[in-house]
């Protein structure tokens, strides 16, 4: 019995310190299991005189049920604790500030496109579309540059096989145009076009506008008015424009606008290059050959077609200087607008 006190003893420091589930089957089965101690224990009655054996009996089984209350407890305690620490690691402080959806903005591009279809839907103009993917004869051909001539070199346009090219320009939706309608015409298309140009000035894809003005007697004077009104309203400035002479092969004559510098007020600044102007776009009176192209008379209808690059637009509009931030997506640029 001495023995018997021992085991139990040596049982519960084991079950105590026992520190996962695992463990303590261990001990379970140590003591009883079919070769338990104390089941072995059980076993030895036989050697006791019979008088004794009852009560040596009851004692062993006492003992048994000893063990199992202490496993059973210990059990418990592990699982307790378990959930308890489980419970301390997922805690969820409800007092921590909440993570805000944060609001979209409109891209500054997308301002350029919403300023220019509310000033020339005001000045009666209609806005048209067209693919992206143009055929070369309404890309080039059609706007008096024909198959081979030097001008097709003037910007690096993106080919597909088969006589399509990526639009380099948005004037094909203007030939489609005025294929479809009669004049007089008064007409703007915007859009990505596509060129193959990377650098600080120049993207792969950027946006155009051109604008197109068909009827019996307009004049370039009609133009520089356009121009004028349009430019103030976008830049909300009244700085002085100028027209210098250029060279498109769709245009004749044709002319380079310059606005004066909106940073520095014409002294010169680093945005125009100490030159106080900075160029804004191109335009002209529509090329005879054009017009003929179409099938519009040219004896009898002019017109006049301006084209602007909306990326530098926005660029001059904001005080930016790199056009590659428009296509970064910096949320920290984004959220200004
Ligand atoms: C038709 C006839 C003529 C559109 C024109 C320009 C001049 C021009 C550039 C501005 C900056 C392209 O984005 S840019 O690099 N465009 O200088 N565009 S005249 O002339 C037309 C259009 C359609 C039927």
């Amino acid at each position: 019995m001495q023995a018997l006190d021992e085991i139990l003893r040596h049982a519960e420091t084991a079950i105590q310190s026992a520190t996962d589930l695992k463990s303590l089957d261990n001990y379970r089965v140590q003591y009883l299991g079919k070769k338990g101690q104390l089941t072995e224990y059980l076993k030895t009655l036989g050697q006791l005189p019979p008088e004794e054996r009852p009560a040596a009996g009851q004692k062993i089984n006492a003992a048994k049920e000893a063990v199992q209350a202490l496993i059973d407890k210990r059990i418990a305690d592990l699982q307790k604790a378990q959930v308890e620490q489980q419970l301390a690691s997922e805690a969820i402080d409800v007092t921590l500030p909440g993570r805000s959806a944060g609001l979209g903005s409109i891209h500054p591009v997308t301002k350029t496109f919403d300023d220019l279809r509310r000033i020339f839907s005001q000045m009666g103009f209609v806005f048209m579309e067209g693919p992206e993917i143009e055929e070369d004869y309404y890309n080039f051909t059609a706007l008096n540059v024909p198959p081979l001539h030097p001008a097709r070199a003037m910007q690096d346009t993106f080919y597909f096989s088969d006589g399509l090219v990526l639009r380099s320009q948005m004037s094909p939706v203007q030939i489609h145009a005025m294929k479809k309608m009669a004049p007089p015409l008064r007409m703007v298309a915007m859009g990505r076009v596509y060129r193959r140009d990377f650098d600080l000035t120049h993207t792969p894809m950027f946006h155009q506008m051109e604008c197109l003005m068909v009827d019996e007697h307009i004049t370039f004077a009609d133009l520089k008015g356009l121009l004028n009104q349009f430019l103030h309203e976008f830049f909300s400035t009244d700085a002085p424009i100028r027209f210098r002479p250029s060279y498109f092969p769709f245009t004749e004559p044709s002319a380079e606008v310059d606005i004066g510098c909106l940073n520095c007020g014409g002294k010169g600044c680093r945005i125009c290059k100490n030159s106080g102007w900075l160029e804004v776009l191109g335009c002209g009176m529509v090329h005879p050959n054009v017009l003929n192209g179409v099938s519009i008379d040219s004896e009898k209808y002019r017109g006049f077609a301006f084209g602007v690059g909306l990326d530098r637009l926005t660029l001059l509009k904001y005080g930016m200087t790199d056009l590659r931030s428009l296509f970064e997506n910096d949320l920290r640029l984004l959220k200004q607008f």
